[in-house]
């Protein structure tokens, strides 16, 4: 058998018999069935490993602004208050930074964690411990999302974070 296309998504799709627009639902669907912990572990290492392809430029000054309010709020906090928050965006907990949060477009949502990645870099914001080892389901969640292409990696992405937080106008 020849196979014409021979890239890593491509080879993942077919070894498990699914098309490409489903390994991208399916990734969204196991990420979403993560613990809260893991959900935040996986989004650290999906930053750690392609943060060197997302410019800052791409992500936009301007969309920034719209979450420096959010940003600044979070470095002000103290380590323990800061993971508090990050598991009430991911657990969608109806708090006030919660409902904040949620009235941020989706794009703005993403730039908003890819910012929080950075000022964890930077020291602002409570690290990963070192000795930190990602469950057994993070980790398929993660290989699942190395062998998509850059362009689905941002889809699943986009649509986790999209989903944290709370619609404060919604129903
Ligand atoms: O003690 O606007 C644990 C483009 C364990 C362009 C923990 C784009 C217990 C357009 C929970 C692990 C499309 C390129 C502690 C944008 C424990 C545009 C801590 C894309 C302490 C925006 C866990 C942008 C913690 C993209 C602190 C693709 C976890 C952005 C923190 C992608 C996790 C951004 C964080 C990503 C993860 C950001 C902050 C993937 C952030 C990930």
């Amino acid at each position: 058998m020849t196979f014409t296309s021979d890239s890593a998504s491509t080879r993942f799709s077919q070894a498990f018999g699914i098309q490409t627009g489903d390994a991208v639902a399916s990734t969204i669907t196991v990420f979403q069935a993560l613990s809260i912990d893991d959900q935040l572990a996986v989004l650290w290492y999906a930053y750690t490993e392609m943060g060197r392809s997302i410019t800052p430029a791409a992500t936009g000054a301007a969309r920034l602004q719209l979450a420096e309010g959010l940003l600044n709020q979070i470095k002000q906090m103290s380590h323990a208050e800061q993971l508090q928050v990050m598991r009430d965006l991911a657990a969608k907990n109806n708090t006030q930074f919660s409902r904040s949060y949620g009235i941020l477009s989706n794009n703005t949502k993403l730039a908003f964690w890819y910012e929080l990645s950075e000022l964890m870099v930077k020291g602002f914001v409570v690290p990963v411990p070192t000795d930190y080892k990602i469950s057994r389901d993070g980790s398929q969640v993660l290989e699942a999302l190395k062998v998509l292409d850059f362009g689905q990696q941002i889809t699943v992405l986009r649509k986790v974070v999209a989903d944290m937080g709370v619609d404060p106008l919604a129903d």
